[in-house]
């Protein structure tokens, strides 16, 4: 049995998905980030970085880094359908998965938590603004290789739509995203009206997007 550890509208929302998608079985246990219990001892001696996720394997073992407990649940559920079978499309969802976690989502933490990335006094709100220019590029970029869409693969849900769901919910702005990139938009569509994937959403209380006009 794996053990989750979570906590609401976290990265931990896209390997709960994971997990249920596959039929993997886990139990979870809830760490109060916004009460900073990432931080006490308990938790540092599972996640030494003091983030949410982390994933302890059923002999064991603990896992950080969300987009790796996606790999590592797709490499024990060989047969689940929530991931390209061709070679060339399986090294597409590969980037597209990486770009997202080392992107996206470590830009949403330099507009989220800007004071840990300036030692100037003065310096969060520049961080901040850098902060949202990039992630605008990164997802007009992103943007790009979505189509047609609402799924990234024309086979239908994979385990990356719900991930890049996730970062994009994070988004400063997500009216302005939905607007400035309706592909982006019809993602979030997608998965949060996904039979599987919306109820974990909802219970992770991420952020809705607007109905499309
Ligand atoms: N690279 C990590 C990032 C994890 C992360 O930054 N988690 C955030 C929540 S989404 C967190 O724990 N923030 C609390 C903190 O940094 O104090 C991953 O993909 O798992």
């Amino acid at each position: 049995m794996y053990k989750l550890y979570w906590s609401r509208r976290t990265g931990a929302f896209a390997v709960e998905t994971a997990l249920t998608l596959c039929g993997a079985p886990f139990e979870r246990e809830q760490v109060d980030h916004k009460a900073g219990a990432q931080r006490e001892a308990a938790y540092l001696a599972i996640n030494p970085v003091g983030q949410v996720p982390a994933l302890a394997l059923p002999g064991g073992q603990v896992m950080t880094e969300s987009a790796a407990m996606l790999l590592h649940i797709l490499d024990a559920y060989p047969d689940s359908g929530f991931w390209p079978s061709d070679t060339a499309e399986r090294a597409m969802a590969y980037r597209w998965l990486v770009f997202a976690s080392a992107q996206l989502y470590e830009t949403d933490l330099r507009y989220s938590y800007p004071d840990r990335y300036t030692t100037a006094p003065d310096g969060a709100e520049g961080v901040r603004q850098a902060a949202h220019a990039q992630v605008d590029r990164l997802w007009s970029i992103l943007a790009e290789a979505l189509t047609p869409g609402p799924f990234f693969f024309e086979q239908g849900l994979t385990l990356l739509d719900p991930y890049l769901a996730m970062v994009a919910a994070w988004h400063y702005d997500l009216p302005r995203l939905c607007a400035a990139e309706p592909r982006v938009h019809a993602l979030l569509e997608a998965v949060t009206s996904h039979p599987e994937v919306g109820p974990v959403w909802r219970r992770y209380d991420m952020p809705m997007p607007a109905p499309a006009a």
